[in-house]
């Protein structure tokens, strides 16, 4: 048999119940601080990376359109990891697609670097475990080390400086505790400050950073002990409040900058309201204007018409945990 160097692998999204928010390390993607996230069932990458010696450089075609000459060189920065784990040299053709618009508002990244890191790493011949594979996706986008495994996951943030310690691992599988996550589109512009650079300026500038990293540990070992204890009322608290504060920081960089709009304060208090009327909902944002509601199952339908009664929202998705990495 020849040389046949492909893989298909499928990642999906992930949502932060606590935000990763401030990098220790750039260019390793090290985070500040613990991490804890539900994979969503609704939205994935599916990634298909084919090595080829009749290659001159790297090819990245994502939804079926070439992508521009930035994004080629990210995945060739990404790719040019894992030839040299492998000790192989050959470019690749990979072929992204999301089932979900990638404008909508979603985080791709997460999925798309998880997704690749395993297409990449299987067709090339490393045969990685899950840890290796997080370590992996997580130099292409923090978030993504996440994305490796369904239902509630954790990212160790790690102490080492060489990043050997920094993986997701995963804290309780989807079909332990089934809750529901609406997603709401305010809109589908493109935000104006991307979480990396967000992150950086706030760390770099914000002196309510420090308040962050006061509390943030703290609010991650309560939401891992109400995910275990399934005590819904009390996640729900905290993550709330663990995206006001990273919300917060926002406001005291230079320059400051805001990822909300007036729908999404529409989309909060709405969340209040159904609280007060006795149905449990809780919001997380992470760093763009669309909303994540948390509730339980028997409340996702009320939950879902209020919210598509608000006049700016434009859409919303349900989504509940999902699986961990397949191959194709
Ligand atoms: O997902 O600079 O992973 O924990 O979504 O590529 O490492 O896109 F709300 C913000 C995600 C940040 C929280 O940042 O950044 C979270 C956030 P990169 P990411």
């Amino acid at each position: 048999m020849g040389v046949y160097l492909k893989a298909t692998a499928r990642a999906h999204t992930n949502i932060a119940l606590i935000k990763y928010w401030g990098k220790r390390d750039e260019s390793l993607f090290l985070p500040m601080n613990n991490s804890l996230s539900i994979t969503l069932d609704k939205f994935h990458t599916t990634t298909a990376v084919e090595f080829c010696p009749c290659l001159p450089v790297d090819l990245f075609i994502m939804n079926n359109q070439l992508a521009s000459s930035a994004e080629m060189a990210k995945i060739t920065h990404f790719l040019d990891r894992v030839r040299g784990m492998s000790g192989k040299s050959w470019h690749a053709v990979v072929h992204s697609t999301n089932n979900f618009p990638t404008a909508a508002g979603f985080a791709s990244s997460a999925s798309g670097y998880a997704a690749l890191a395993a297409a990449a790493t299987k067709a090339i011949g490393l045969d990685l475990g899950n840890k290796a594979l997080s370590q992996l996706a997580r130099l292409g986008s923090g978030s993504a080390c996440r994305s490796i495994y369904g239902g509630y996951v954790e990212w160790q943030k790690g102490e080492k400086d060489d990043g050997t310690d920094s993986f997701a691992k995963p804290v309780l599988e989807g079909g332990d505790w089934d809750l529901s996550i609406v997603s709401v589109l305010v809109t589908d512009t493109p935000k104006t400050v991307s979480s990396r650079e967000g992150m950086k300026r706030t760390v770099e500038t914000s002196p309510f950073y420090s308040g962050w990293l006061d509390s943030v540990e703290a609010d991650f070992l309560h939401a891992k002990e109400a995910l275990i204890h399934h005590d819904f009322e009390l996640l729900g608290s905290i993550i709330e409040s663990n995206a006001l504060k990273m919300h917060a920081t926002t406001l005291g960089a230079n320059p400051p900058f805001m990822y909300w709009n007036s729908a999404t304060l529409d989309v909060i208090k709405e969340v209040q309201s159904l609280r007060s009327g006795g149905i449990q909902a809780y919001f997380t944002i992470d760093a763009g204007p669309n909303v994540k509601v948390l509730c339980q199952p028997k409340d996702e339908q009320a939950v879902r018409e209020s919210l598509e009664k608000l006049p700016n929202v434009q859409n919303t998705y349900l989504c509940h945990p999902g699986p961990g990495l397949t191959y194709l």
